[in-house]
Formats: C-alpha cells, structure tokens, sequence
C-alpha cells in the first residue's frame, strides 16, 4: 500500500514513518511534484488538515493517480491563554514560521502565569474514496524554560501528563508511545485494519 503523507514539515515525516508500519510505502509531497506551500486558511485543525490533504488529491487527479493522501494538522491548546495557540501554533509568533520564537513568545506570554496547563492535538484527515478523520491528543504543562534537544516543534516546552522532562528531553520512542500524532495514528490504523 503507497500513502502519500501530505506535509512539509521533514519532523512529521519522521514521526509519521516511525509510527506506521513498514509495509506502508509513504510519498513526499516532492516525490509527487509538490514544492510550494499547502494554503492553511481553516479556522479548525480538522479544516485545515483537510485543506492539506484535499488539495493533495486533486494535484494527484490531475495527474491520474488515484493514491490515498494522509494530512496532519496539530496544535498546542494552553489553557491560561484560552487556548491560543491553538490553530495558529506554526506561526504564534508571526510569518514565517519560526519554531525557537514561538517557544519564546510562549514563554513570555506564560511569565508570571502558574496554571500551565496544556493540551496537545492532532488531527488526520486521510483521504482514499472518502474522507476520514482521526485524532488524539496528550495532556501536560507547559515547562518555565526550554528543554532538550529531541523532536521539534513545542517539544522543548511540553511536559506530557506523569513526567518531569519535556518531549524534547524524552526518547523518540517515548514520545511514540503517547504523543497526540501516536493517538491519532493508532486510529488511522485501526481503521486500515478494519478495511
Ligand atoms: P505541515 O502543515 O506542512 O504538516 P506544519 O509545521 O505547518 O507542517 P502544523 O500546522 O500542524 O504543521 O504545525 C503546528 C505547529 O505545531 C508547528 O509550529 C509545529 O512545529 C508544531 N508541532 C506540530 N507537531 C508537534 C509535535 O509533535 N511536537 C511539537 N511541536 C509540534
């Protein structure tokens, strides 16, 4: 079975393979002709995962090729910020998207805020002859400074629910076993199987 994974970010793609199995041959959006930026214009993680996934699948109708595309929108739910920033979690700190900044902004806007609560979540559209959504998510804090060096994104800042280290200072396997995009794939996959 070929998936095309319909995102640009190289972080996700790694996770993404991590996370599914091997039989699964995963495209890049390059490997299928792909090179500029998927419009992201949903107010919902769920619109605009479906924005990424269905404007890979009309590229690839035009081309006659008729393989099922998997999206992934996800964002960082904080909840002493209403829970900003939420959809806008690429560009939290303005255009062009910019991780250590957004971390930076988190960080000062949560100054002199103790309730760091947070939610991460994930969203999948997959599209074969339909359309499909999956998603989960992980609770946790959010930490008073950056820490580690793994994963990407808000990794350095959050702490997942029954740890002390952030994502970036846990294993990529430990991150695997609980992450918000590992829920969303675990009922990605019970779906395949079901199929
Ligand atoms: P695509 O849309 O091309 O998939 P993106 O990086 O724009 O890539 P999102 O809109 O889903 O993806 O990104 C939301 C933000 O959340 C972005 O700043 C990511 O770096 C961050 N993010 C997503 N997943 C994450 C994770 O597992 N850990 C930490 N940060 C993550």
């Amino acid at each position: 079975m070929i998936i095309v994974l319909a995102t640009a970010n190289q972080n996700k793609v790694i996770e993404l393979t991590n996370l599914l199995p091997q039989d699964i041959e995963l495209k890049s959006l390059k490997e299928i002709g792909i090179t500029t930026e998927i419009p992201e214009t949903g107010s919902t993680l769920r619109e605009n995962a479906f924005l990424k996934a269905s404007f890979v699948k009309n590229h690839l109708k035009k081309q006659n090729l008729n393989y099922p595309v998997l999206s992934d929108d996800s964002g960082l739910e904080v909840e002493a910020l209403g829970n900003e920033p939420g959809v806008n979690s690429a560009i939290y700190a303005g255009i062009p998207k910019d991780d250590q900044a957004n971390n930076q902004k988190l960080l000062n806007e949560l100054k002199k805020v103790t309730k760091r609560q947070a939610t991460f979540k994930t969203v999948i559209c997959y599209i074969d002859a339909e359309v499909h959504y999956f998603e989960g998510h992980v609770n946790g804090t959010i930490s008073y400074e950056a820490r580690g060096q793994n994963g990407f994104g808000y990794d350095p800042l959050f702490i997942p629910q029954g740890y002390r280290s952030t994502f970036a200072e846990l294993s990529q396997e430990i991150k695997n076993s609980l992450s918000h995009r590992a829920q969303a794939i675990k009922a990605f996959l019970s779906y395949i199987k079901s199929e």
